[in-house]
């Protein structure tokens, strides 16, 4: 046994059996014992494992202490040798020091005279029937267990199910499955099976306690977790080989893998992880995050030089009132998926001047482009069919069903179409002048086939073609990663799509097709888009700007009041990007308030309390602090298909016991919270969703208790002065509007003024009173008592 420890584990390693225990410092009920490790290649047709029963030829190991960008982390390295196979194993241990964290590695090192193809690295197999346990509590088989599964790219359902439930699955698979999964991980259909992508989490809603499992990176290989959680639970953590070439004398390591406690009711459960990866994938975040109009959910492919100008006179003549500061054009402009350089003819002049006349209007020009993904009938293909990825049998490869084909993909390790692909990318950025690129359908670049280099995975493949990518449009180019393995992307892209598109329906429509359609998990609908904006939250600000989709307000759609509410609350908590995306020569006064309503863009994480609980979340919490005091901010959902009473308890927003001001954003209702802290909200539509600001009461203090002027009900206040018997209160907002504020006064003022006119005209009603306000930027509000 080898042994190492930290302040947070105690580790043990069986090289014997090639398997490792861990249990929790801190919490001895924390345990998995006997994780075992192994690999598998492909020599001469066969498959061989390891260590399969063999015993290993040689075997040492060494410690020591190493830097890292992880700060300092105690090591152990163990190296095995299998010489009548030729391959050596080395693995390696590490603690950081500083945080909680198990790191491990698997390399394999080719010493013979032939190639090996490399399927699969195995860092942890928990099998009950191999003595392996994983714990999250006393109890052997945990009372409620849970996994908390995460979609391979973008658009792919995440979520925590309860081990009675299976995953959801699409009904288009078959032809859909390669752009939501990941090749060779399996899709299972059983209750209590679950696949997940890069990280996943298996727990205890009993006991709130789980482990969270995954890697630090995906620069090597996508790794997978796979769970049985029907009786005791298996696991396996496995980095997908992909059948790469490991010529003799070469070696392939993984990515590093990781496992760390997680306490499911803390504000910030999965922290530890989401830091190490952007520690680990160099991320800085040194891009403000936009917000702006993006062309595609209303027109669809159907833009031309008139709408696109059409809209951007309005973004300009609403600056006031809507500033924004991008102007996004969608798919639709080019020639054909695949024919980047090239415009349709209703683009006359092609896309310079929409990028210049964009940037004359003071906003940042961007577009989209979706430039690994190749159609069928493009141009590209004709000319160049030798820089398309196939199949084995010289087919090409499937990218699923778009844009009324099968489309395929280019082959990025040819070098001369990664070429094409800096060649599309400088263009864009540097000849028409867009510094704002929205990546689609990146996930194109991770497909299996038969590359021009059979010794790349497709994770390598993927992360050097957008490095290629980040190369060519410089380091000031915004780019947002859609459609993009997830675990590819930090430290590449500034913002990225967690989530699947909306749709101005609440399930999935195709061409009035609706009841078939409506438990599709991955395909565009607002309750799809919701669901991953909840559920990938934390990544906000540590990885990259999250990218929730965009808002639609519009009257013309087919969702509820109710529903686009849900929509906005849940963008504007999420603290990510803010678009809109309708054509906004139509949209009313009434509805654009909506969005007025979401400037500026708030920027913290949200802390999703029932993440662990159900698939899709329906509480948030947001602390928030402004001149006037600290406040919260909370959301609670209903997400049932009928309007509903829901006895709201702030306790289950772990908020302690006392009174509060509760006051609702989207009908402005005020309610007073007991000591008792339940909240009665009456019928709460359907999909609808209650943003609540909640201060503390103070009887004898002058309370700011909201507004409609912004969602966060406070944000809006910039200075609260108490001067003697004067109240000083200075509004700032990013824009011109005309709204009301509520306060409670414990005595009636004798005077109030705004912006110097006098404006108190009624009797506060029980200590509150509400002020109609108008500011352009800002405004001050003085109070005589
Ligand atoms: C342009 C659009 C928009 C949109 C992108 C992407 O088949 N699918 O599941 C599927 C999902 C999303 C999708 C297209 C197809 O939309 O997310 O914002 O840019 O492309 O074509």
């Amino acid at each position: 046994m080898i042994e190492l420890a930290n302040n947070f584990f105690h580790l043990e390693i069986d090289p014997k059996h090639c398997a490792f225990s861990i249990v929790s410092q801190n919490d001895q009920d924390m345990k998995i014992l006997n994780a075992r490790m192994g690999l598998a290649f492909k020599k001469r047709r066969k498959i061989v494992n390891l260590p399969g029963g063999r015993d290993q030829e040689f075997a040492h190991h060494h410690s020591e202490i190493k830097d890292s960008k992880h700060g300092n982390m105690k090591t152990v390295v163990l190296t095995r040798g299998f010489q009548e196979l030729n391959v050596k194993v080395q693995i390696t241990f590490a603690i950081p020091e500083k945080y909680p964290l198990l790191l491990w590695k698997i390399e394999l090192q080719n010493l013979a005279a032939d190639a090996i193809r490399v399927r699969r690295f195995d860092l942890a197999r928990i099998q009950p029937g191999l003595t392996g346990r994983i714990l999250f509590g006393t109890a052997k088989k945990a009372a409620q267990p849970a996994f908390y599964a995460h979609g391979w790219q973008s658009w792919t359902y995440t979520a925590t199910y309860g081990a009675n439930e299976p995953m959801r699955r699409s009904i288009f698979n078959a032809i859909q499955g390669p752009q939501w999964y990941s090749q060779n991980t399996p899709i299972p259909r059983k209750a209590g099976l679950y696949a997940s992508e890069f990280f996943g989490v298996a727990g205890d809603r009993s006991s709130r306690k789980g482990w969270l499992m995954g890697f630090l990176s995906q620069k090597q290989q996508f790794g997978s977790i796979t769970a049985d959680l029907r009786t005791e639970p298996k696991i396996k953590v496995w980095a997908n080989g992909d059948d790469a070439l490991l010529k003799p004398q070469q070696s392939m390591e993984t990515d590093w893998a990781v496992i760390t406690p997680i306490k499911v009711d803390e504000a910030d459960p999965m922290g530890e992880f989401i830091d190490a990866v952007a520690r680990e994938n160099d991320v800085n975040l040194d891009k403000p995050k936009p917000t702006g109009w993006c062309s595609w959910y209303e027109f669809y492919t159907h833009i031309d030089d008139k709408k696109i100008s059409d809209n951007l006179k309005v973004v300009k003549r609403l600056s006031d009132t809507l500033p924004m500061d991008l102007f996004q054009i969608d798919d639709g402009y080019e020639a054909h998926i695949g024919d980047w350089l090239t415009c349709k003819p209703k683009f006359v002049k092609g896309m310079k001047p929409h990028a210049d006349a964009i940037r004359e209007a003071g906003l940042m020009p961007g577009l989209w482009q979706a430039p690994l993904i190749v159609h069928p009938r493009s141009k590209l293909l004709k000319d160049h069919p030798d820089w398309i990825l196939r199949k084995a049998d010289g087919r090409p490869t499937s990218s699923g069903f778009n844009w009324n084909a099968i489309t395929t993909a280019l082959d990025l390790t040819h070098p001369e179409a990664l070429d094409y692909v800096r060649r599309v990318i400088k263009t864009a950025t540097r000849e028409w002048g867009f510094d704002y690129l929205k990546l689609d359908f990146l996930y194109a670049g991770a497909l299996g086939g038969k590359h021009k280099d059979p010794t790349r995975t497709r994770a390598q493949v993927i992360r050097s073609a957008m490095e290629a990518i980040r190369e060519a449009a410089g380091k000031e180019v915004f780019l947002l990663g859609c459609g993009a393995p997830i675990g590819s992307m930090p430290g590449l892209v500034d913002g990225m799509r967690i989530g699947e598109d909306v749709l101005d329906y609440w399930l999935t429509t195709l061409s009035g097709m609706k009841t078939i359609l409506r438990n599709e998990p991955n395909a565009p609908a607002a309750r799809n888009a919701i669901q991953n904006t909840l559920s990938r939250a934390m990544m906000h600000n540590r990885w990259w700007i999250n990218d929730p989709d965009t808002i639609l307000v519009r009257q013309s759609l087919h969702l509820t009041l109710a529903e686009i509410q849900s929509l906005a609350s849940a963008i504007a908590l999420s603290g990510g990007m803010l678009m809109l995306s309708d054509d906004l020569t139509k949209v009313s006064e009434e509805r654009l308030k909506i969005v007025q309503q979401l400037i500026p863009q708030m920027d913290q994480r949200p802390w999703v309390l029932d993440w662990f609980d159900r698939q899709m979340p329906g509480k948030l919490r947001l602390d928030l602090k402004g001149a006037e005091g600290d406040w919260h901010l909370i959301s609670c959902s209903n997400w049932g298909d009928h309007r509903q009473d829901i006895m709201l308890d702030i306790k289950e927003y772990q908020l302690p016991a006392g009174k509060y001001w509760a006051r609702s954003f989207w009908d402005q209702q005020t309610y007073q919270i007991k000591e008792d802290g339940l909240l009665h909200l009456q019928k709460v539509p359907a999909h609808g969703t209650v943003v609540l600001a909640l201060r503390r009461m103070e009887e004898n203090r002058v309370q700011y208790l909201g507004s409609d002027l912004h969602i966060s009900q406070g944000q809006e206040i910039s200075s609260w002065k108490e001067k003697g018997k004067k109240l000083e209160i200075e509004f700032t907002l990013p824009r011109k509007v005309e709204g009301q504020v509520e306060f409670y006064l414990p005595q009636k003022p004798k005077r109030v003024t705004f912006d110097g006119v006098y404006c108190l005209n009624q009797e506060p009603d029980n200590g509150r009173m509400t002020l109609p306000v108008t500011l352009h930027m800002k405004a001050k509000m003085e109070m005589e008592f």
